[in-house]
């Protein structure tokens, strides 16, 4: 036991080479050993690129017959539409590999255990669940977008010691200290757009844009900027450069005539506000994977309250205020039996800052 998860270790930093090249597919890591040695080792480089099991078998400087492959994810077993790659079990029963360990099964419903099920089927001995939560955090990102048509959602703040996102003016400018910034300049760069209100882009004519040392991570220059605007107002002075502009808008309203180069898009509305499931289906069809939403209260409110988001990360400053604008509108939790709790939470210090990381849901696995 304790061999496969050492063995599985060095898959997993493996598949980690994959890190912000393989979205919407998952990062996986792959080793082939026998008698303790490795042949082989590989990962899933790019999407649309070979899968990890494949580039492990064509890294083997022998015949790999009889020896154990480690995956951190599930085999895939599935051909059909817009799938690059033939089935990884027909690979490895091909190679006549004897044992595979897995640590995670694809929550992908083309595979999800039939990967599995299927080398079982063909005498190969299958072990799953080795470092599982390793290589489910890992794949976070993945395993949101393959069970939904929505991007995942990562909501990010700066709050005061007293729970403020702004003073009552509205400003809201250099609540968390340069490292805090520094942070958020990270997940900038992870992401394919960032998302704000009508409310904070009057307040703070906020560029959106990456500025940040380590922008190795991108494929595209910036991310897009994304409006949520139920007129379809921006502010006439805003025209700054970085990626390119999305505005939502109240289809109710007719085509806003601001600049050209703007996407207005126009989606039903209620009392709360744009239908963010509209919204959201609509900018993973454009190809957003991973969205970044930076304010204010009522957008926070409308993505809490409709479940619509997958993390939160909040930077409280050692600043107070006194009175302000609180970090969401209205939740409707009522009572504390009702409080939201994140889930996986960490908390780290960022400067004079307090960094709080949480879920909307644990990471499920088999038990150890
Ligand atoms: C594996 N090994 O390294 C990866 C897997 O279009 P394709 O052929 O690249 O297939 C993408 C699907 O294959 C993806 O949705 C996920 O279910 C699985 N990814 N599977 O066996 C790998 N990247
Ligand atoms: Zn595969």
């Amino acid at each position: 036991m304790q061999t496969d998860e050492l063995f599985m270790r060095k898959a997993l930093d493996r598949a980690r080479l994959g890190e912000g090249k393989v979205l919407p597919n998952p990062m996986v890591g792959a080793l082939i050993v026998r008698d303790g040695r490795i042949l082989g080792q590989g990962h899933h480089a790019c999407y649309g690129g070979i899968h990890a099991e494949a580039a492990a078998l064509r890294d083997c400087r022998e015949d790999p017959k009889g020896a154990t492959l480690y995956v951190t994810l599930e085999p895939c077993c599935h051909r059909g539409e817009g799938k690059h790659n033939p089935p990884c079990t027909d690979a490895i029963l091909k190679a006549q590999i004897s044992r595979v360990v897995i640590s995670r099964l694809d929550p992908n419903p083309a595979v999800s255990g039939r990967g599995a099920g299927i080398l079982r089927q063909k005498g190969v001995e299958v072990h799953c669940g080795i470092l599982e939560k390793e290589s489910a955090r890992l794949n976070r990102v993945y395993e949101t977008l393959i069970c939904t048509d929505r991007p995942y959602v990562h909501l990010k703040a700066a709050l005061t010691l007293d729970g403020f996102l702004a003073a009552a003016d509205g400003s809201s400018r250099w609540i968390s200290g340069s490292e805090s910034r520094e942070k958020v300049m990270a997940f900038r760069s992870r992401c394919d757009g960032i998302l704000t209100g009508r409310g904070t882009l009057y307040a703070d004519l906020p560029s959106l844009t990456v500025r940040h040392p380590d922008n190795s991570h991108r494929n595209d220059p910036q991310p897009a900027r994304i409006f949520l605007s139920t007129k379809g107002h921006i502010p006439g002075d805003w025209e700054k450069p970085g990626g390119p502009v999305l505005v939502y808008h109240d289809r109710s309203v007719s085509q806003p005539g601001c600049p050209e180069s703007f996407q207005f898009t126009p989606v039903p509305a209620g009392e709360n506000g744009l239908s963010l499931p509209d919204v959201l289906s609509d900018l993973r069809r454009r190809g957003i994977r991973q969205l970044l939403v930076e304010g204010g209260s009522r957008v926070y409110g409308s993505f809490i309250r409709s479940g619509l988001w997958d993390r939160l990360t909040l930077f409280i400053a050692p600043v107070l205020l006194g009175e302000g604008i609180p970090f969401s509108d209205g939740l409707d939790i009522g009572s504390i039996t009702s409080k939201l709790h994140l889930k996986d939470v960490s908390s780290v210090p960022s400067g004079d800052d307090i960094m709080i990381d949480g879920y909307r849901e644990a990471l499920s696995c088999l038990p150890a």
